[in-house]
């Protein structure tokens, strides 16, 4: 009680003048050293906060890369996407098509006009892709770079009222 008592009246009566800048200008202000804290504490809650939000784990978004059939060929005919997207075939085209990995990893089945398939890339590396109906004169890659790394944004510092 003491000490809280002795606190209140130090920063009750060492006040100190900042100069602030408003909208319309600038002006002069009096107030105490605890009413400028917790304008400091005010004004650094929301960076702090976005940076414990959105720091932890931040990758980018998941994005879904197209590739559409069309006279027999992929198009298009290579794809560079981030681990963690997904590519999805558009079927365009009247004769049917599969989507059908070299490596076992995904197959389509048959895709009949206006069907799509989609897989998702979860590992770097080149991926290569053909039509079992057309053979591999009707084929394609998708190459998967490692995700993008962790960039947390950029926190606001902090800056106290201009001097004079
Ligand atoms: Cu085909």
């Amino acid at each position: 009680m003491v000490s809280r008592a002795l606190a209140s009246t130090v920063l009750g009566t060492w006040r100190m003048i900042f100069k602030t800048k408003l909208s319309d200008g600038s002006r002069v202000e009096n107030f105490s050293v605890a009413t400028w804290i917790k304008r400091r504490v005010a004004r650094a809650t929301v960076p702090i906060l976005m940076t414990i939000l959105i720091a932890p784990g931040f990758t980018a978004a998941a994005a879904t890369a197209h590739v559409t059939t069309r006279g027999s060929i992929f198009d298009p005919l290579e794809v560079t996407i981030n681990a963690g997207d997904t590519v999805e075939w558009d079927q365009n085209d009247i004769t049917e098509h599969t989507v059908t990995s070299l490596d076992n990893l995904f197959d389509s089945g048959d895709l009949e006009s206006d069907e799509t398939f989609s897989y998702t890339f979860n590992t770097a590396g080149t991926y290569g892709y053909y039509c079992v109906i057309h053979g591999f004169g009707m084929s394609g890659s998708i190459i998967v770079s490692e995700a993008a790394p962790n960039t947390p944004p950029n926190t606001p510092v902090n800056q106290s009222p201009a001097d004079a």
